[in-house]
């Protein structure tokens, strides 16, 4: 493309970033689709072929604006229609049943059809031939424009069936951590399962003329409990196409699904109205209620008749469909994906499940393509790895630790602290081209990125940046390190509460940037639409990660590997993955604090009471109470409010960000301090790149392929990689 007179880099930029996901649930899945094409494991990844995907965000006089992204434009030159593996889905109609020679045989009729057409994006991997393919569904009707209608002037009409299916390929739901049951999003979700289950099991038919041994060759990964439909799919291909008996259909299903469960925020476990789903998918539905009625005995059985632990665990229960419990149920395996959180399943969302079948219960620890979120992003630190031994680093991460051995190296270490100011160059020379905005580069790079949700409490980062500028104000002794505050976060366009908070961070930066008592010493900014190219370019530039979720809350986190991996510190509390980052870390190299998950349990049976936090602590109530008094005409009330006291019947201060405070600040001091030693800082930055390796996606996907997949992958002992020198 240089011999032409383009610049490569130039039209890498034009390639829309593919926003198929809402934030690391979805990036996760990416990442794993890399590392099982590089493990050579044949694993096919299965979504929607959403026309738009995530919103893109504006910020407008301080709000969050949503705009499409209509990215498929330019996006789908990667993509391969595959017309002749066109799958067609039936909804709605009416289902009747009979017997007929000794088997079930079923008249579905009235339904409506929607074509799934696949697209197929080829993953490549790293130093392999081997290729594995992205499959998206893209949904059309089967019936052309109705020409008749049409010509008796009737348009809307004859148009009415298409624009029905083509909606269900339109727009990704933007919510995260949190469910939507809108009718929509049902449909959506049975499209792409049954398309999915249909193609494969059309695939296994052509290979082995059976589906008996279905289970031998097979296993479907439910992502959380959106794809849960596969399992009464799979019965209904099993019972009605195949014409297998109930007990061989459900012996082929549970041993061919597992189920990771992302989340335990109650508001993000999919309970699905009966009503929905009875008439919207009329025959799944009948093979729901007999999955949930034979489950029930079985609980009943299991349980001596415990109505509170049967009731907990039934599938149909009070007019709602359970989907976690629907998994529970059906699945061989099922695991969680950080050790706290896997710990968390097992003692308290999924107990009497564990207490049952305790082998039935995993973890496998998220991680990262350090290929991508290293390597290809941050091309100096590859080459100082390199120099310092790691040359193979890329298909064994464990190499990583090589750097340790140069902790004391001043060379290194200095070269390290270059590297990092250089990418702070960039990325800040990147906003400046953008925006406009000058980051100040002589300050830390203090920087929270993910989506905007209440439990990551970028609340809390906001408190501490406003009790910093009350201190710069009235306090002449105050001796602060500098700090850029850098935020990116996208909120649910539903979710009112996460949307005051970024104008709260917004109100906050203006307020900061127009007092000259700020000028470098702080500055806070918000990045526009954060979004997986945006973040590549931030992590390599960032010092200090800000993981600051309600321990017990946050699943696993994977923004913290990927800074950990660049050589960010973490200031952060015992939560997710980060409690795996300080097992290999200890003490001196990462910012702990704040209470811990036992501890966050604990404080609210005794009755928390955040209003003591504000009455006797006289710097944090300044703080409140500068927020509650609104910026510019602009309240903030109402989120101050919900941290003092109980509003709509919840807990005042869900999130404990009052709690927390007093051991946020000081842990913010603390690295504040060692900040100012340029040696002492670069060593625990070169302590946490080199102790990151265990954070790569390969050991997560070898994790998953021993413990539950049972499929052999590549043997990366024998490879060599060509040492290419980078630098
Ligand atoms: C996210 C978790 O919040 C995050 O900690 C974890 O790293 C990531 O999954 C990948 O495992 N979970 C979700 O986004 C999630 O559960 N979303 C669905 C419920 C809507």
């Amino acid at each position: 493309m240089e011999e032409l007179g383009f610049s490569a880099a130039d039209i890498f930029e034009l390639e829309p970033d593919a926003g198929l996901g809402n934030g690391g649930l979805g990036r996760l899945a990416a990442c794993y689709l890399d590392s099982m094409t590089t493990l050579e494991i044949p694993a096919t990844g299965y979504s929607i072929c959403y026309e738009l995907g995530i919103f893109k965000q504006k910020i407008v006089d301080g709000q969050q604006v949503e705009l499409a992204d209509n990215w498929l434009e330019p996006g789908d030159s990667w993509l391969i229609p595959k017309l002749d593996e066109t799958e067609s889905i039936r909804f709605g109609g009416k289902v009747s049943t009979r017997w007929e020679n000794g088997r079930v045989m079923v008249d579905h009729t009235d339904y409506t059809t929607v074509m799934a057409i696949p697209k197929d994006m080829v993953i490549a991997g790293y130093g392999t031939n081997h290729t594995n393919i992205l499959r998206l569904w893209d949904a059309k009707s089967p019936d052309p424009v109705d020409i008749s209608l049409y010509s008796s002037g009737e348009y809307l009409k004859a148009v009415e069936q298409q624009a029905m299916a083509e909606v269900i390929a339109k727009v990704l739901y933007p919510d995260d951590n949190h469910y939507e049951g809108k009718s929509l999003r049902l449909k959506q979700q049975y499209f792409f399962v049954s398309a999915t289950v249909q193609s494969i099991c059309r695939a296994h038919r052509l290979q082995y003329g059976t589906l008996r041994n279905f289970h031998h060759k097979h296993v479907i990964q439910i992502n959380d409990t959106h794809p849960t439909l596969v399992i009464p799919e799979l019965m209904r291909i099993l019972l009605d196409e195949e014409g297998y008996g109930w007990e061989e259909a459900w012996h082929i299903v549970t041993h061919t699904v597992a189920y990771t469960n992302h989340t335990v925020m109650a508001e993000a476990l999919e309970k699905w109205p009966q009503q929905l789903i009875e008439t919207l998918l009329p025959r799944i539905w009948q093979i729901l209620v007999e999955i949930a009625g034979r489950y029930q005995r079985e609980l009943n059985a299991a349980f001596h008749g415990d109505q509170s632990k049967v009731e907990r665990n039934a599938i149909i229960w009070g007019g709602q469909v359970r989907m976690a419990n629907l998994c529970i149920c059906a699945c061989f395996a099922v695991n969680g994906v950080s050790a706290l959180h896997s710990d968390i399943l097992r003692k308290d969302v999924f107990r009497d499940a564990y207490q049952r079948r305790p082998a039935q219960f995993f973890n496998v620890t998220n991680g990262i393509d350090h290929r991508r979120w290293l390597s290809e992003i941050n091309p100096q630190l590859d080459g100082l790895i390199r120099d310092c031994g790691g040359g193979d680093y890329l298909l064994h991460p464990e190499s990583l630790s090589k750097l340790e051995d140069f902790q004391n190296d001043s060379g290194v270490l200095s070269r390290l602290g270059e590297i990092k100011a250089a990418n702070k160059r960039n990325f800040a020379s990147y906003v400046a081209r953008e925006t406009g905005v000058i980051l100040n580069t002589d300050a830390m790079f203090d920087v929270q990125v993910k989506r905007l949700h209440e439990y990551k409490r970028q609340l809390l980062n906001v408190l501490h940046i406003v009790y910093l500028y009350q201190q710069i104000k009235s306090n002449p002794h105050f001796d602060m390190t500098p700090r850029t505050f850098l935020f990116g976060a996208k909120a649910a366009p539903g979710y009112y509460v996460a949307k005051e908070i970024i104008h709260l961070i917004n109100c906050v930066a203006k307020m900061v940037e127009s007092d000259p008592a700020c000028k470098d010493l702080l500055q806070v900014v918000f990045l526009e639409n954060y979004r997986v190219s945006l973040a590549e370019k931030l992590m390599p530039a960032s010092e200090l990660s800000e993981q600051i979720s309600t321990a017990g809350k946050e699943a696993s986190g994977t923004g913290n590997m990927k800074f950990m991996m660049n050589g960010a510190v973490t200031i952060g509390t015992l939560d997710g993955a980060n409690v795996e980052m300080y097992q290999r870390l200890g003490d001196e190299n990462i910012f702990l604090f704040g209470l811990t998950a036992d501890e966050v349990v604990e404080t609210r049976q005794k009755g928390y009471s955040p209003y003591e936090y504000y009455n006797h602590n006289a710097a944090l109530r300044a703080v409140i109470d500068r927020i509650a008094q609104g910026f510019n005409g602009c309240s903030f009330n109402n989120l101050t409010n919900r941290l003092l006291f109980s509003n709509n019947g919840g807990q005042p201060d869900e999130y404990m960000l009052l709690a927390d405070f007093e051991s946020y600040r000081a842990a913010h001091e603390r690295a504040g301090h060692v900040y100012r030693d340029p040696k002492a800082w670069n060593k625990i930055a070169l302590l946490n790149v080199a102790r990151s390796g265990i954070f790569a996606a390969d050991r997560s996907i070898q994790d998953y392929a021993r413990d539950i997949w049972d499929v052999p992958v590549r043997d990366l002992s024998k490879v060599t990689v060509r040492g290419t020198k980078k630098k």
